[in-house]
């Protein structure tokens, strides 16, 4: 089976660049591909990404050796089983908040008797290999967003649950919950203590620690602390401040 580079970089201590997908085109997929992107997040919790234009946007990352990863829209088992059958090699779930919620998450992603995926892997074995099943549960990365005062509650449970490779901060959420409303790249002290606490508590558990940043420069002091899995931006976003750049550029605003 085609090894998960996530794990591999992981392993050597290394940081995993990530890229973001908004624009549900393969086409902008395979561009972003090309740029060099350790992974690369398709996103269908926010934006327009339904599932008809997931399939296309994988077929065009696999054109590279980038990582495809999906954020599912919720902690919806049979969706989180249709991503996997379509050949993404790590999911991300938003909101998790309880050790129930990340075992069912957890569940989902993995073949009895680790947990109670059902077998259709009918893109993956395309992309992973025939003997993709065999193993599927060891490769495939299961990664549970924190990003509220309930998940920093039970962080400590959450983070203790068996096949729970990473954890992911979300910045807008956990800024939201907490009082400060969203944003990336925090600086309220009480949301960087609890974005130290939640990487403090990542490392103490063996998991990797990943979060989403709005810029290179944030990113590069978020992987200096510690974290090894950092979002920069997305697709749309780099390509609007691109434009808007040259725009600038030229009429001197
Ligand atoms: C958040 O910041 O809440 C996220 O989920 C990042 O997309
Ligand atoms: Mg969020």
């Amino acid at each position: 089976m085609r090894e998960n580079r996530l794990r591999k970089i992981w392993r050597e201590g290394g940081t995993v660049v990530n890229g973001w997908l908004h624009v549900p085109s393969s086409f902008s997929a395979e561009v972003m591909a090309h740029a060099g992107w350790d992974s690369l997040t398709i996103d269908m919790q926010h934006g327009p990404v339904d599932y008809a234009s997931l399939v296309p946007m994988l077929q065009a990352i696999s054109t590279t050796d980038t990582v495809p990863v999906v954020r599912v829209p919720w902690n919806d088992p049979g969706l989180i089983m249709r991503v996997l059958d379509a050949g993404c090699y790590a999911v991300i779930c938003p909101m998790i908040n309880t050790r129930e919620e990340a075992e069912a998450f957890v569940g989902a992603c993995r073949y009895p008797p680790e947990g109670y995926r059902s077998y259709g892997p009918y893109r993956a074995t395309l992309y992973g290999g025939e003997d993709y099943t065999d193993h599927a549960n060891e490769t495939v990365v299961t990664m549970a967003m924190i990003e509220t005062q309930g998940a920093l509650d039970n962080l400590e449970e959450i983070l203790s649950v068996q096949g729970l490779d990473a954890i992911f901060v979300g910045p807008s959420d956990l800024g939201q919950s907490l009082g400060h409303g969203p944003g990336m790249d925090r600086g309220e002290p009480e949301v960087v203590e609890a974005i130290e606490r939640i990487l403090a508590a990542g490392r103490e558990h063996g998991l990797t620690t990943g979060i989403f940043t709005g810029s290179p420069e944030y990113a590069s002091r978020m992987a200096q602390k510690g974290f090894q899995f950092v979002t920069i931006s997305s697709d749309a976003r780099l390509m609007a401040s691109a434009a808007a750049g040259v725009i600038a550029a030229l009429k001197g605003e």
